[in-house]
C-alpha cells in the first residue's frame, strides 16, 4: 500500500517520464526537419523508452492499490542550435531526472516502503545506462566538431537504434 505523498510523487513522476517523452518527440522532430534522420530514429527510440517509463508507474500504482491521477503535460522546447545542443540538453534533463528518482528512494526509505524502494531500483540502473549514453554521444559530437562528413557517419550509426520493450521479469 501507498502512502499518500508517495502516490502524489509517484503520479509527478508519471508526469516528468511523459515530459521525457514528449522533449524527446521535438528532438526527433527537429532532427528530421534538418534531414538527420538517424538522430531522428535515436530520439524517437527514446520517446519510446520514456513512456515506456511512465507506464511502468502507472501499473505500479495500479497494482499497489493507488490511483493514477494525470496532469498536464509541459510544452518542451522546439528549438536547438544543434545536435551537440540537443545531446547536451538530454543529459541536463536526464541528471534533473535522476535527482527525481532518488529523491523517490529517499522518501520509500523514510517511509520503511520496501516494496516502492525495490520497484525504483530499476529506474536507478536506467538511469546510470541513460547518462552513460548521453555522455557518450556527447563525446563524439565533441570530436566530430564542424565535421559534416562525421556527422553523417554518426547519424547512420543512430538509424540503426530499436526500441526493446522492458522483459518481462523487469516490469
Ligand atoms: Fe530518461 O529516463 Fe525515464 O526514467
Amino acid at each position: 500500500m501507498l502512502s499518500e505523498t508517495m502516490m502524489e510523487r509517484l503520479n509527478e513522476q508519471i508526469n516528468n517520464e511523459i515530459y521525457s517523452a514528449y522533449l524527446y518527440m521535438s528532438m526527433s522532430a527537429c532532427s528530421t526537419y534538418t534531414g538527420l534522420k538517424g538522430f531522428a530514429n535515436w530520439f524517437m527510440v527514446q520517446y519510446q523508452e520514456e513512456m515506456s517509463h511512465a507506464m511502468k508507474i502507472y501499473d505500479y500504482i495500479n497494482d499497489q492499490g493507488g490511483q493514477v491521477l494525470l496532469a498536464a503535460i509541459k510544452e518542451p522546447a522546439t528549438e536547438f542550435e544543434s545536435q551537440l545542443d540537443m545531446f547536451e540538453k538530454t543529459l541536463t534533463h536526464e541528471r534533473f531526472i535522476t535527482g527525481c528518482i532518488n529523491d523517490l528512494v529517499d522518501l520509500a526509505i523514510a517511509e520503511k516502503d520496501h516494496a516502492t524502494n525495490i520497484f525504483l531500483q530499476w529506474f536507478i540502473t536506467e538511469q546510470i545506462e541513460e547518462e552513460g549514453n548521453d555522455n557518450d554521444i556527447i563525446t563524439r559530437l565533441k570530436i566530430v566538431g564542424e565535421d559534416g562528413n562525421g556527422l553523417l557517419m554518426l547519424d547512420r550509426e543512430l538509424a540503426a537504434r530499436v526500441f526493446a520493450p522492458p522483459a518481462a521479469s523487469d516490469t
